[in-house]
């Protein structure tokens, strides 16, 4: 049976009221201790709250009639996460961190399953625990009352899983972040970017002007793009910059490897607009990676498969473990956030046992090998420049001085699954744009956080400077108060030095 049908067809008899007692229902075995719900009537009506009410002690759920402070769960239908909130505001109730706001969904296919069942993002209209006031004291924001929790504008203190609500907005502010950042207008290009990634956290879509208040990073310019969206179904501004021949020339131009904004500044004012012009011009000198960009360009505008970066990752721990029989080699980058698709594969590498040496001979070894068995297409290798007492950056947007190498490998389309979709004639492999990183093993915490992106550890670091007074990069965590650098053996203790509830790689698509 389908037990949302079942909810929604109503009480079949109705019990006659009893007289002078108390409106309880005969006493239920509750199963489930640690929970303690509460309906919320608004927009539900009576007779189906009650039902409901009624079908969920049954179930072996406690079901309070009144909303106090053991509340753990508040269900709702047909409330968005602002509607809760200010409901409860109104009911002036002080909420601990673990209450949850969930949709009547989570019920429903708890009382399907006959016990609570996991809550995930679609259930959770506005989630206590994934909201954050910046206060430094975790006790204090424990017993913060709900309506001053709000939803911070640091996205190291969101949970941004790839289950985005707001699609039509971001996409939209990613275009407008992207024409700006072309344009080199940083300060517009960010404000777009941090829009876009705290609409990506929420838990409920935008359909009102009024589901945007409270929300952080949304100044008047990102609003008026929200309202045009919510009116007319598109904003003008993108449309146009849709059809900028600037914008799609910057476009066309960067999506070739080694291309930058430079070099496409360059192009667009010789008069260039498309490709094939450009690489049949005599008088254009072009860097080894952009001719390798233009020679594999088909392929490595392809995206990346999962399957395809499975089929790398074999390769790569084949190859490093040939020279380090004990190195990790962990896959890092947009697929460790749980994407399906990327611009590229990258892998941390790291070894317990190895010496400097051998760590420092490890990427030119697999590289060597690789290029014997004529698997590599290209390689840039970038040699160590770390030092293990210099202070972390200050620069967000610094890069690592880990030695690493950029890559363009061949893949066999018989690697990829078993070969099941190697039935393509003529050729028999695929050109994938690969990243290695070789970092010393005691920090492969600082080095797998900083590679597993995204924009999310930017922010971290922001969040160290600004709120702890602490320096971050991928190479270590420094307490400028203390004067001590904080080791850390895994991305959790990261997390743990800098007061931050632990946010996972899924978590981390900001
Ligand atoms: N990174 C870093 N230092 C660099 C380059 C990258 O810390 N010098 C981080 C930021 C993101 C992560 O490594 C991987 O980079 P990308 O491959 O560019 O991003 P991605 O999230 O993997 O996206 P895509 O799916 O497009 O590859
Ligand atoms: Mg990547």
């Amino acid at each position: 049976m389908d037990p949302l049908q079942m909810a929604h067809s109503g009480p079949r008899k109705k019990r006659p009221r009893q007289m002078g007692a108390p409106m309880v229902s005969p006493p239920h075995n509750i199963k489930f201790q640690d929970l303690v719900l509460y309906i919320l009537e608004k927009k539900m009506g009576t007779t189906r709250r009650a039902f409901l009410m009624e079908l969920a002690r049954r179930k072996g759920f406690r079901v309070d009639n009144e909303l106090s402070d053991s509340i753990t769960h508040i269900v709702a239908e047909n409330n968005s996460g602002s509607d809760v909130l200010e409901w409860l505001q109104v009911q002036n109730i002080k909420a601990s961190s673990q209450l949850e706001l969930l949709d009547i969904s989570w019920l429903i296919e708890s009382m399907g399953a006959g016990k609570p069942v996991e809550m995930t993002g679609k259930h959770q209209l506005v989630s206590m625990r994934r909201d954050y006031t910046a206060s430094p004291n975790p006790e204090l924001q424990k017993t913060l009352p709900v309506a001053v929790k709000k939803i911070s504008q640091y996205a190291c203190q969101r949970r941004t899983t790839l289950n985005n609500y707001n699609n039509v907005f971001t996409d939209a502010f990613e275009v407008l972040a992207e024409n700006y950042e072309f344009r080199e207008n940083e300060v517009f290009s960010l404000t777009f970017m941090r829009a876009a990634s705290v609409l990506k956290s929420l838990p409920f879509t935008i359909i009102s002007m009024k589901d945007t208040e409270g929300i952080p990073c949304l100044g008047d310019q990102v609003k008026c793009i929200i309202e045009e969206i919510i009116e007319d179904g598109e904003s003008s501004e993108v449309k146009a910059v849709l059809n900028d021949e600037r914008y799609q020339s910057f476009k066309l131009f960067t999506s070739v490897f080694g291309v930058g904004l430079k070099t496409s500044e360059k192009w667009f004012r010789m008069g260039f607009r498309t490709l094939s012009k450009i690489k049949s011009d005599k008088s254009l000198k072009f860097t080894p990676m952009q001719k390798a960009g233009f020679l594999y360009y088909e392929d490595l505008v392809s995206c990346v498969t999962r399957a395809e970066a499975e089929a790398v990752g074999v390769l790569v721990k084949e190859a490093v473990r040939a020279f380090l029989p004990d190195a990790f080699v962990t896959m890092t980058g947009g697929f460790r956030r749980g994407k399906k698709i990327g611009h590229d594969v990258d892998f941390l590498i790291t070894s317990p046992g190895s010496t400097d040496e051998d760590e420092e001979q490890l990427l030119p070894k697999v590289i060597n090998l690789w290029e014997r068995k004529g698997l590599l297409l290209y390689c840039d290798l970038v040699e160590s420049t770390f030092e293990k007492l210099k202070l972390p950056s200050r620069k967000v947007d610094a890069l690592d001085h880990f030695q690493k190498c950029f890559l363009i490998l061949k893949l066999h389309h018989q690697r990829v699954d078993g070969g099941k979709c190697s039935q393509q004639e003529g050729k028999t492999w695929k050109a994938i744009r690969v990243d290695l990183v070789m970092c010393p093993y005691e920090r492969r915490a600082f080095a797998l956080l900083g590679w597993t992106g995204s924009r999310f550890e930017r922010d971290l670091r922001r969040y160290a400077s600004h709120e702890r007074k602490m320096i971050l990069d991928n190479h270590a965590l420094y307490d400028k108060t203390k004067k001590i650098f904080l080791k850390a053996e895994s991305e959790e203790e990261i997390f743990a030095h800098l007061g931050l509830d632990y946010i996972e790689p899924w978590e981390r698509n900001a």
